[in-house]
């Protein structure tokens, strides 16, 4: 066969190879679906349990010097090294625990066993676990609080390495000049934990289904939360960022619909009341357009004391919403109802942008001087 011949051949059967390994239908593609929260892409995922373990402590060793010239030298067995630990560090620039559905187990490094000539064994490498800002970690088995990280950078040591072992150098005595004791290294702590994020939100939106919340929340920040005129359109907690003129920038969490009932688990809502647990600012939206305004509003007043007393000591408005379908005098009469129980009211229209100017107004007041 020509060389040249051969040579094609030769590429013919490279292309070939490269054709079926790139475009095999066979071959399996990961995809990982991920859904949207806020104007951030990602999935929402604010529960999750896990396990650590911590390094065991490296044994101590048994040794003695053995060398030309000194054929009875003393004992020189060097320690175990540290186990490492679990260390769990607040990072503000996660925002889910998503990561915790791919991987559930954190195991620290051992720490090395002593060696002859008084060598210690090396300590184990910790091992870190990145976490949202604003998780609580807890106990499983107990459900105790163990941490509340809110600050970022703030670091917790959820499982200590065990200590090194001791070798037999530790053991000489006038009795006994060549001990033949050493002490194993410590097991490592390990539990299982779980972790809740409350989000760090300075605004929390709440009221029933439709009243109009995540509308609210797409005048007040850039973001696109599904806004539809039926119940439990919000699914899970979308955020969003209000910025004012001359200060700082607040975050705004809009939570599911809550429903009576909801501080015992009804509804969706009481597994994100938490998210607004750490709000400065609660708006309180209610729709004003039906005659069941007031009746509505005392619902979510009652659940939102349910689940946690201090919430109704928080400063809150109340965002008499659908103000463009509302008449002008129910919109005074409710304010008058309003004032009277010593709760701020504000008509807006969500949809048609009425007052939202005077809205963004009132809560850099309030931010500023809080
Ligand atoms: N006329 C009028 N309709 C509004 C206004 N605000 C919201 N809506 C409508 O009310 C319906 C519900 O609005 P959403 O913002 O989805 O209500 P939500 O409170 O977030 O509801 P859930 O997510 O189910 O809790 C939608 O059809 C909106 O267009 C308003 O100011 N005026
Ligand atoms: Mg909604």
């Amino acid at each position: 066969m020509p060389h040249r011949l051969k040579l094609d051949l030769i590429f013919l059967k490279v292309e070939f190879f490269f054709a079926f390994f790139c475009f095999n239908p066979v071959r399996k593609q990961i995809n990982i679906k991920i859904t949207s929260c806020g104007d951030e892409s990602m999935a929402f995922v604010d529960e999750a349990k896990f396990y650590v373990k911590a390094g065991d402590g490296g044994n101590g060793c048994i040794s003695f010097r053995r060398e030309k010239y000194v054929p009875k030298g003393g004992p020189n067995g060097g320690d175990g090294g540290r186990g490492g630990d679990v260390v769990i560090i607040a990072s503000q620039k996660l925002h889910s625990l998503i990561d915790f559905q791919y991987r559930s187990h954190f195991k620290a490094e051992r720490g090395m066993h002593g060696q002859g000539k008084d060598m210690h064994g090396r300590k184990g490498k910790n091992c870190v676990v990145t976490v949202p800002q604003g998780a609580v970690i807890k106990d499983a088995q107990t459900d105790e609080v163990l941490i509340d990280l809110c600050e970022d950078g703030e670091s917790f040591i959820a499982a200590r390495g065990g200590k090194g072992g001791l070798g037999n150098t530790h053991f000489t005595s006038g009795a006994n000049r060549t001990p033949r004791i050493a002490t194993d290294g410590e097991k490592g702590e390990e539990k299982w934990l779980k972790i809740e994020l409350k989000l760090i939100a300075d605004v929390g939106l709440v009221g029933l289904p439709n009243a109009g919340k995540s509308t609210l929340l797409s005048r007040l920040s850039a973001a696109n939360p599904k806004i539809a005129n039926y119940p439990f359109t919000t699914l899970e907690p979308q955020l969003g960022v209000l910025h004012f003129p001359y200060s700082e920038s607040c975050i705004i969490a809009d939570i599911p619909g809550l429903i009576e009932g909801a501080s015992d688990g009804v509804g969706l809502g009481h597994n994100f009341l938490r998210h607004i647990e750490r709000t400065r600012i609660l708006l309180h939206v209610v729709d004003a357009s039906h005659e069941n305004t007031v009746p509505d509003f005392k619902t979510i007043n009652s659940e939102l004391e349910k689940y946690k007393k201090e919430l109704l000591d928080r400063k809150r408005i109340i965002i008499l919403n659908k103000s463009d379908i509302t008449e002008d005098k129910r919109l005074a009469n409710l304010d008058k109802y309003f004032k009277s129980i010593g709760l701020q009211s504000l008509p807006v229209s969500a949809k048609s942008g009425h007052n939202i100017d005077a809205l963004k107004e009132l809560l850099a007041t309030l931010f500023n001087n809080h």
